[in-house]
């Protein structure tokens, strides 16, 4: 349930001075500031939508035992440790193969599927409960002299001006936010690949096909078969990008489901109304460096993957435990060394998972007018389903590659 605006909201000041100015009431933005305040460091955020929007978008499903570990570290996993389905593997199907990756044999790890929707509601809970300082729905949000020694955000809010001078600036404001945008064009280096088609998703409050994740790669495009509890579902199918949400009645979408999948998978699809049906985009996208002056930028503000792998949102965590690791170690012991390896260190992992999402999606969807490439993804098939060190590959990356000592 969404608490009402607390106090210190109510009374904000019309300037404010803190120590960390977050830009964006995302997961990385609310998990930033949840993590600094445990750490006795100060921060005020500043959103552009209503905590009723935010809280009410369906994305991420799949977290990384990195993930769940810094959300414990945030005081916000109980819920997820009672709600979370915890699990030791997923299955991959080809030419109607079925073919299991045992994440927890292979890489001594599992993942957890909880939705994203429910850790922004445990964040927006745990900010609200310790009276942070967030506020939604401001426009024009601006920041400036990032590169210089006095750092500000100013926008509007409730129909006046404000501003929030700081240490540091979080962006933390998502792939379409100003935090990139402000940064000028000869410091930053974007990287891109587009991917010809989109995902159609589904929700619906049918019970899931199976007990684990399905990715199938059939003759009709790629299909996923995800979940959020043992009664709700989530099924996306690879869809062109001139198709239209009204041209796929739900109908229409069980039974393109059924199509691409083995029938033994096929006969266990309950079928039910959709809750949310809408299309998800696939690019991968990467900003260099992360780091301006006093900004930081952190999670879909740097970076985008493709959804096949499960890694925008557990990147994006792991920015922010590079950040928090660095700010923390910047108010307790006046260093800066972390804060300096920041882009660096951030930027390592960033790439791997960009390499990982990319192959996954690659090895997973239908290519338009590629025979020599579907030639490679059948060897590629053969080899991961035949090959105990390929599949161990894949499940070592899967579940998310180990953070170095000290981060
Ligand atoms: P967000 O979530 O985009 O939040 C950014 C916030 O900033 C606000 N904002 C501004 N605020 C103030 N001023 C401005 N000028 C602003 N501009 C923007 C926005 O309103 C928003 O509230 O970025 P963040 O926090 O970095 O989090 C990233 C994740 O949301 C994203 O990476 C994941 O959802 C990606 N993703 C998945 N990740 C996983 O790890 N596992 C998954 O299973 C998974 N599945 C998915 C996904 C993304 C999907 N879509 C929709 C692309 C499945 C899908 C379908
Ligand atoms: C999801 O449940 O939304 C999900 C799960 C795994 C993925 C992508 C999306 O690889």
């Amino acid at each position: 349930m969404t608490s009402p605006a607390n106090l210190r909201q109510v009374q904000a000041p019309r300037n404010v001075k803190t120590q960390v100015a977050i830009i964006g009431a995302g997961p990385s933005g609310l998990m930033l500031s949840q993590l600094l305040e445990r750490s006795g460091i100060d921060s005020v955020v500043v959103e552009q939508r209503s905590r009723e929007y935010v809280e009410a978008r369906i994305r991420a499903g799949l977290l990384e035992q990195g993930t769940v570990d810094l959300l414990a570290e945030a005081g916000v996993d109980g819920r997820l440790r009672r709600e979370g389905l915890v699990h030791g593997g997923f299955q991959m199907v080809f030419d109607d193969r079925v073919h299991r990756v045992d994440l927890h044999g292979l890489a001594g790890s599992d993942v957890t599927v909880y939705g994203q929707t429910e850790i922004q509601k445990d964040l927006g809970d745990a900010r609200a409960a310790a009276g942070g300082d967030v506020r939604f729905e401001c426009s024009n949000v601006a920041i400036h002299e990032f590169d210089g020694n006095k750092p500000r955000v100013t926008f509007s809010w409730r129909g006046t001006e404000h501003s929030v001078e700081a240490d540091f600036i979080a962006g933390c404001d998502g792939y379409h936010g100003v935090c990139r945008a402000s940064v000028p064009g000869p410091a930053i280096r974007e990287f891109e690949r587009v991917y010809p088609f989109r995902w159609l998703g589904v929700l619906a409050d049918v019970p899931p096909l199976a007990h684990e994740l399905v990715y199938v790669n059939s003759e009709h495009g790629f299909a996923l078969c995800s979940m959020r509890s043992r009664t709700r579902s989530r099924y996306y199918l690879q869809c062109g990008l001139d198709d239209r949400v009204e041209e796929w009645s739900d109908a229409r979408f069980w039974e393109e489901l059924a199509h691409r999948l083995p029938p033994q998978h096929a006969a266990h699809v309950t079928a039910g109304p959709s809750i949310e049906k809408s299309f998800a985009p696939l690019r991968s996208f990467v900003a260099e460096p992360m780091r301006f002056g006093s900004l930081f930028l952190v999670g879909d503000a740097a970076h985008i993957v493709p959804p096949t792998g499960a890694k925008g949102l557990n990147l994006a965590a792991a920015d922010v435990r590079v950040l928090y690791r660095g700010l923390s170690e910047f108010y307790r012991a006046r260093r800066s060394t972390l804060l300096d390896e920041y882009s660096g260190r951030a930027l390592s992992r960033v790439w791997k998972a960009t390499r990982f999402s990319w192959w996954f999606t690659t090895l997973m969807h239908r290519f338009p007018d590629d025979a020599f490439g579907r030639m490679l993804q059948v060897a590629e098939l053969d080899y991961v389903s035949g090959s105990e060190a390929a599949t161990k590959s894949l499940a070592e990356n899967y579940v998310g590659l180990p953070f170095p000592s000290g981060i």
